[in-house]
């Protein structure tokens, strides 16, 4: 079994008597719809339609070839899919066998992919020939040296390696296969991180169940909801905020779309009739500018009723205009992979859903906001979020060193969020960890500094954010030279960053010199100082 920090017994115990947990496979949301009706539309990805009975009948038969191959309850995957049908077909067989995948971004490349396989060692991966990484099998190869086993892509010619070849029926799920007990991990999600390796966060069925159903509920949906999946879909936010998961819960029907790019959208939603769309905040203001542009676009959005927003921040006058011009109702989302997810509810009056992130899910969701001391502030003070309960995990996948810092003595996750409480609602008004939220795209500074410092010519570097009027942030290396180098231009210092393989969202937006960077009392990178200068700059 794949190893994980359990919660302690006597908070297992309450949450299973309050009804949270209850002790079933995520599996079990496909088998309820079997059930209710098989017929029903599940998932529509371009001109392919799946009914529930469909997405069944798939997973069913990559289990049993999964199976037959050797695998089971306590390997793990590796998945790099875009959003496709396949993504959650794959998803549902791997859990069906007590396979747990770590999914991958689509837009991540040789470091996290190469990361991911080093912590979980998966004896399968399941990604795209379209993916720039795949075209060719260096790549594969070195997967396969390093242990891989199964390599299936989509878009693959080669039976043995074609993942359509495999989601052909082909033989039985042998009896004793089957998904890992509820109260173990059932997948990975990935953390936007604030360290120099990507975190993988454990997740198991009870604890994302919950927060499914719960969602569920809060959100409103039901088997007549039409759910629009552009943010990538192995995001906790477009998973089970309600997500996907939450649709199939519910009996409704997910369309997938490439991007949230708005005309693309705008077609599918009037094609489909889709009535929620979860989105990032950059993508929100290209939706609101693309109506303003052509009102007549309006028409497309009729049977739209409500727009999630969340992964970012998320101003006031803009999440105003929502409503007003895409005549949909708002609901704010303030999650985490992590666990706690807290949204503004459907009859929250006007000055709550525009302006705050909404209230936790769960009665038993704890939240502590503190000062620099640890101490709890009053409510309407500014403060470092610490939350533990039902569904936020208890530690980071084989991370001793990181979880003693990102827990307390008392089990409470820290999540480097600042944050104010006022009647049980929180606003999010700033960040503490070292990470720059580029309009949901999460960058851990450290990481970029590293990979900067493996320059023969660079000695220092840090990375900070900047606001940016479109993204919320984009980011800005400073850099220190060794002596005597010459200057690096921009393209040349992204070329070393993409040489190294990691993802293009990561790459810095501007690049500064310095030739000392500034430094606080306790001899550490003066941060706030760099952005300052910025900012300076910019005024
Ligand atoms: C979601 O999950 P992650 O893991 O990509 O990022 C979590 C972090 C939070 O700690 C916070 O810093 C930021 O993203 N964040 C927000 C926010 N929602 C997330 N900051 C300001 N306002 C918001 N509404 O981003 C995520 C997971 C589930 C649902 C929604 C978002």
């Amino acid at each position: 079994m794949i190893e994980f920090s359990p919660w302690p017994p006597e908070f297992a115990d309450r949450y299973r008597a309050a009804g949270y947990w209850i002790d079933q496979p995520l599996t079990r949301i496909l088998e309820t719809q079997l059930v209710v009706d098989p017929t029903a539309e599940a998932l529509i990805c371009g001109d392919r339609r799946f009914s529930y009975a469909d997405l069944d009948r798939l997973s069913r038969n990559l289990a049993a070839r999964l199976a037959q191959a050797g695998l089971g309850r306590g390997d793990a995957a590796l998945v790099q899919l875009p959003n496709v049908a396949e993504f959650y077909i794959v998803f549902f067989a791997l859990l069906r066998i007590g396979v747990a995948p770590v999914n991958a971004l689509f837009s991540h490349r040789r470091l996290e992919l190469s990361s991911y396989a080093a912590q979980v060692a998966p004896r399968v991966v399941i990604a795209s020939r379209a993916h720039e990484l795949f075209r060719d099998d260096a790549f594969a190869d070195e997967l396969r040296a390093g242990g891989v086993e199964h390599l299936l892509f989509l878009g693959e010619d080669a039976p043995a390696h074609s993942l359509a070849h495999w989601l052909e029926p082909g033989c039985d799920l042998p009896q004793d296969a089957g998904p890992t007990p509820a109260d173990q991990v059932a997948f990975f999600q990935l953390s936007g991180g604030s360290t120099g390796t990507p975190k993988l966060i454990p997740r198991t069925h009870n604890d994302y169940d919950y927060s499914i159903r719960a969602s569920v509920a809060i959100c409103g949906v039901t088997a007549a909801t039409r759910f629009l999946c552009a943010l990538p879909a192995g995001h906790n936010f477009t998973m089970s905020s309600p997500g996907v998961l939450g649709v199939f819960h519910a009996g409704g029907t997910v369309v997938m779309a490439p991007s949230p790019e708005p005309l693309t959208c705008f077609g599918l939603i009037a094609r489909e009739g889709v009535t929620m769309a979860p989105l990032v905040p950059p993508a929100v203001a290209l939706w609101l500018r693309a109506v303003e542009d052509d009102p007549a676009r309006r028409a497309q959005l009729i049977t739209l009723e409500t727009m999630l927003v969340g992964g970012a921040n998320f101003a006031e006058a803009t999440a105003r205009r929502v409503p007003e011009l895409l005549d949909c109702r708002l609901q704010q989302v303030f999650g985490m992979a992590e666990g706690l997810v807290n949204y503004t509810r459907r009859d929250d009056p006007p000055g709550i859903v525009f302006a705050t992130q909404g209230r936790p899910i769960s009665p038993d969701d704890e939240i502590r906001v503190l000062d620099g001391d640890g101490r709890p502030v009053p409510d309407g003070t500014p403060g470092a979020l610490a939350t533990r309960g039902p569904y936020t995990f208890r530690g980071y996948y084989r991370s001793p060193e990181h979880n003693a810092e990102a827990f307390d003595s008392e089990g409470f996750y820290h999540s480097g969020d600042v944050v104010v409480r006022q009647n049980g609602y929180l606003r999010v008004v700033g960040r503490i960890k070292d990470q720059i939220n580029r309009g949901g795209e999460k960058i851990a500074a450290e990481e970029i500094e590293n990979l900067l410092l493996r320059h023969s010519d660079i000695t220092h570097a840090a990375l900070v954010s900047v606001p940016d009027a479109h993204l919320g942030e984009k980011s800005c290396a400073f850099l220190v030279l060794r002596h005597g180098a010459e200057r690096l231009s921009p393209p040349a210092l992204r070329r070393h960053l993409l040489d190294l393989g990691v993802a293009e969202y990561k790459l810095p937006d501007r690049f500064r010199f310095a030739d000392a960077l500034p430094l606080t009392a306790v001899g550490k990178i003066d941060k706030r100082s760099l952005r300052d200068s910025l900012a300076a700059v910019n005024a």
